[in-house]
C-alpha cells in the first residue's frame, strides 16, 4: 500500500468512520459483502425536507435530489442508486378535514411517477419498505454552518460536525435513532450525523459517493442548491414531473366544460420528449388565468398581495385588452373572498370539486388541477413570488407559451413600483 492510500485511509477512518471508503479504492474490502466487481448493488437514497415547506417547494427540491441521484449514477459504477420518493403530508395548507388526515400519501396520486423514471430511477417509500423493511443504514441531517461563510465568501464545501440545533430524532435504548419518518413508527436509523453543507446537488453527491452504507437518508434536502439553476439539465427534470393522468383528465374536462378549451382548438403543443427545444407557438384557451394566493401569504406579505377590489381591477383591464370573457381564478381565497371578486368579475370561476372529487384526489390533486388549468390560458397573471406561480409559470413554459403571456403578476395597492416577475424560460 502506498502512502498516499496509507493517508486516505487513515483520513476517512477519523473524520467520518469506518462506514466511508476513498471514492478511488477499487478493491471490494470496502462496503459490504455482497459487492464485487462482477455485481452492481443497488443503493438507496430517501430523503425529507423541512416539515414547514409548502407542496411546491418540496416538488423543486425533488429536482435537486433527482440531480443527486443522476449524478451518482454517472460517477458510481458499481452501484445503481435509487431514489425514494417521501410520501406527502401532512401539510400545513391541506386544510380539508373532512377528507381525513392527509398523509403518507403516495407519489403516483399527484404525479406521473412513470415519467419521473425517465430521468432517474425512483420509488415510492411504501414499496422501498415492502422490499427492504425499515432499516435505514446512515441518516445525515443537513445544516449550514455555525460560523457562516470563511474569510473568502461562499464556497463549496461539506463537512460532519455537531449538530447546530437539537434535530428531531433521537437515540433509542437500542442505540438506534428514530424520529418522524411519515408516521412509520418502525423505521429508525442505525447512524445518525450532522452534515454542514454549502453546495449543490453534485456536492452531496460528491460525499454520498464515499459511503459504503446501502441504503442513506437525508433530512432537510432544501439546504442543498441546484446545479444549474434554468440549464438544460434543470429543465430536463421539470419535464419529467408530470401531474397524474387523472388530474390531467379533470383539468381537461373543466376546460372542455366551461370555456370549450382543448388542445386542438387551442393549438397547445404536447411535448413529449424531455429536452427538445420547444416552438412558443401555443395560443391556449379562451379565458385568463390567475393565481390569487390569500391566507397566510396575504397576511404576511400586505406588501405585495394586492386586495380583492385591487386584483380585481388589474384583472378586469386584462380581460379587456385580450378581449376575453372568463376569468380562471386558481385560489386558497375563502369562499367570501372568492364570492367578492365575482361581484367586480362576472367571468370569474374557480375549481370545486364535489365531496366525492375532493376525497379521491385530495387538496394536493385540487391545487395541481388549479396549475393544470392555469398553465392553459390564453394569459396568466400570479402572484409576487408565490412558488405556486413559479410552478404555472414553467408549466407554461413546457406547453410553449410566447414568453410574454406567462411571467406577469398582480400588482399590490401598497407598492409604488411593481417589477415583473423574472423570466425563467426554457432557451436552448
Ligand atoms: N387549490 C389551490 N391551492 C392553493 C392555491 N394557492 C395556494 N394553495 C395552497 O397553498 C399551498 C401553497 O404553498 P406553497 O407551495 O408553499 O407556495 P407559496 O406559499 O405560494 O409560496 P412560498 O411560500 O414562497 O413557497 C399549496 O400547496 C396549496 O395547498 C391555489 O390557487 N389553489
Ligand atoms: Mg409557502
Amino acid at each position: 500500500m502506498n502512502l498516499r492510500i496509507l493517508f486516505i485511509l487513515l483520513y476517512c477512518t477519523c473524520v467520518y468512520g469506518s462506514e466511508f471508503c476513498d471514492a478511488d479504492q477499487t478493491d471490494n474490502s470496502c462496503g459490504s459483502s455482497a459487492s464485487n466487481s462482477y455485481m452492481i448493488r443497488q443503493k438507496y437514497l430517501i430523503y425529507d425536507v423541512n416539515p414547514g415547506e409548502g407542496f411546491n417547494l418540496r416538488r423543486d427540491v425533488y429536482m435537486r435530489m433527482a440531480n443527486v441521484v443522476r449524478k451518482l449514477n454517472e460517477v458510481d459504477e458499481k452501484n445503481n442508486w435509487v431514489l425514494v420518493l417521501p410520501p406527502w403530508g401532512p401539510l400545513y395548507h391541506w386544510k380539508s378535514r373532512k377528507v381525513g388526515f392527509q398523509a403518507q400519501i403516495k407519489w403516483e396520486k399527484f404525479f406521473n411517477v412513470s415519467s419521473l423514471k425517465r430521468y432517474v430511477p425512483v420509488i415510492e417509500l411504501e414499496e422501498f419498505i415492502t422490499e427492504n423493511g425499515y432499516k435505514i443504514e446512515s441518516f445525515y441531517y443537513l445544516q449550514h454552518y455555525a460560523e457562516g461563510w470563511t474569510d473568502s465568501g461562499w464556497e463549496e464545501r461539506y463537512d460532519i460536525r455537531d449538530c447546530i440545533e437539537p434535530p428531531p430524532y433521537e437515540r433509542t435504548r437500542k442505540g438506534t435513532f428514530s424520529g418522524w419518518f411519515w408516521g412509520y413508527d418502525n423505521m429508525f436509523a442505525e447512524k445518525f450525523q450532522c452534515l454542514s453543507i454549502q453546495g449543490y446537488s453534485s456536492t452531496l453527491a460528491s460525499f454520498l459517493k464515499m459511503s459504503s452504507a446501502s441504503i442513506i437518508m437525508i433530512d432537510r434536502a432544501e439546504v442543498i442548491l441546484h446545479n444549474d439553476f434554468g440549464s438544460v439539465e434543470y429543465w430536463t427534470i421539470r419535464r419529467s414531473i408530470k401531474f397524474a393522468k387523472k388530474l390531467i383528465d379533470i383539468g381537461d374536462s373543466f376546460r372542455k366544460f366551461h370555456f370549450n378549451s382543448t388542445d386542438e382548438n387551442d393549438k397547445i403543443k404536447n411535448y413529449d420528449s424531455l429536452n427538445s427545444p420547444i416552438k412558443r407557438d401555443s395560443v391556449g384557451g379562451p379565458y385568463i388565468s390567475v393565481h390569487l394566493r390569500r391566507q397566510d401569504f396575504a397576511q404576511s406579505r400586505p406588501k405585495d398581495v394586492p386586495s380583492i377590489s385591487y386584483a380585481a381591477k388589474q384583472i378586469l383591464k386584462h380581460m379587456k385588452r385580450l378581449n376575453l370573457q372568463y376569468a380562471f381564478i386558481a385560489t386558497d381565497a375563502s369562499q367570501s373572498e372568492f364570492e367578492e371578486l365575482q361581484q367586480y368579475i362576472p367571468g370569474a370561476i374557480r375549481f370545486s370539486p364535489s365531496f366525492e372529487v375532493l376525497k379521491d384526489i385530495l387538496d394536493g390533486g385540487v391545487a395541481i388541477v388549479d396549475q393544470w388549468i392555469c398553465a392553459h390560458a390564453r394569459y396568466f397573471l400570479g402572484t409576487h413570488e408565490s412558488t405556486f406561480s413559479f410552478r404555472i409559470q414553467e408549466e407554461r413554459e413546457i406547453l410553449g407559451f410566447p414568453v410574454e403571456t406567462t411571467f406577469n403578476k398582480l400588482c399590490s395597492e401598497n407598492q409604488t413600483i411593481c417589477t415583473q416577475p423574472s423570466k425563467w424560460t426554457i432557451a436552448f
